[in-house]
């Protein structure tokens, strides 16, 4: 019998099971593992998204100067090689959040405007998360075009690295590729291979995410440019990606599903896309292996799911 899954949009308050591997509370090697404070805030912004029920607006956060200054150092960081490293998409994106969305290096947008401006341009809207979400529910939510997020920020002391995703991870790596059409649709695509497939299959989709809208890499013109979101929130990872290092792998989804990979470093091998259509078109032949014993129609107008 397949795993529960949700079927319809508000199902997906159901969708909040969290892995705590890299918890500022019981990670020791977490930046804020010592910092009461610190936690004391995660604890406080993670209540607003345990609390949070599909449909309702979306929390706002009032940041403080500290938060702001953290996040004005990884704006200011990572826009800087932007324009010779991630792909266009991503780059038009955020022209575009810049312009109607608040991001600036002053100011950390909020969850509800951006995800008010996502909605109009390719259907997705945001969802408050506490944290790190186990993979099976992440991945379902994609299914409805909700990208849940998480609202508070990494630690002052490690303002470029964070184990755990935090908003600059969000709102930064993910939310300018999920203005583009292409990568909208593959993501949802993603998520709803996903639905109510074996743990097995969960794995090797969340593996071929991780190579794909986290690492993945793209052709461009004649170059190769960053779209995956772990990337492009990783000043580190960014330079590295791009240079002659790491291997390169042409993208294939049977191939990235089962390749190891590395939550803890650099990626040793990453894959290249010729486009997002072509990425698409190779996820659909790879989500037609995936065995279910139904088939899934979603049902843009009522954000909900026909199962046959
Ligand atoms: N949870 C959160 N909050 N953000 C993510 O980007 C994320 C997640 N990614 N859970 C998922 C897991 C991804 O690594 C895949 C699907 O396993
Ligand atoms: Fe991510």
């Amino acid at each position: 019998k397949a795993p529960w899954f949700p079927r319809k949009i508000r199902d997906l308050d159901r969708c909040n099971h969290l892995i705590t591997k890299f918890d500022p509370d019981l990670d020791q090697d977490h930046p804020g593992f010592s910092d009461k404070e610190y936690r004391k805030r995660r604890t406080f912004i993670s209540e607003l998204a345990f609390n949070y029920k599909q449909g309702e607006p979306l929390p706002r956060v009032e940041y403080t100067p500290e938060e702001v200054g953290t996040w004005r150092q990884v704006y200011r960081t990572l826009t800087s090689i932007y324009p010779t490293h991630a792909c266009r998409q991503f780059q038009d994106g955020l022209q575009q959040l810049e312009k109607e969305c608040g991001y600036a290096e002053d100011n950390i947008p909020q969850l509800r405007d951006v995800s008010a401006f996502l909605k109009e341009k390719t259907g997705f809207q945001l969802r408050p998360v506490a944290g790190l979400l186990s993979a099976r529910d992440f991945l379902a939510s994609l299914a409805f075009r909700v990208f849940q997020c998480t609202q508070y920020i990494r630690h002052p002391s490690a303002p470029m690295h964070s184990p755990e995703p935090d908003c600059c991870h969000e709102l930064l790596g993910h939310i300018p590729m999920l203005t583009d059409h292409e990568f909208a649709q593959f993501s949802q695509e993603i998520g709803l291979a996903s639905l109510g497939a074996s743990d097995e299959d969960i794995e090797r989709l969340s593996t071929l995410y991780w190579f794909t809208v986290e690492f993945g890499l793209c052709k461009q013109n004649e170059s190769v440019k960053a779209y995956g979101a772990g990337l492009l929130s990783s000043y580190g990872e960014l330079l590295y990606a791009l240079s002659n290092e790491p291997e390169y792998k042409p993208f294939n989804p049977a191939e990235a599903a089962v390749q190891p990979y590395q939550d803890e470093t650099y990626q040793p091998i990453y894959f290249v896309s010729e486009s997002f259509e072509d990425a698409k078109a190779k996820l659909r032949q790879f989500s037609s292996t995936i065995e279910r014993p139904f088939t899934i129609r979603y049902d843009p107008i009522t954000s909900s799911l026909d199962v046959l």
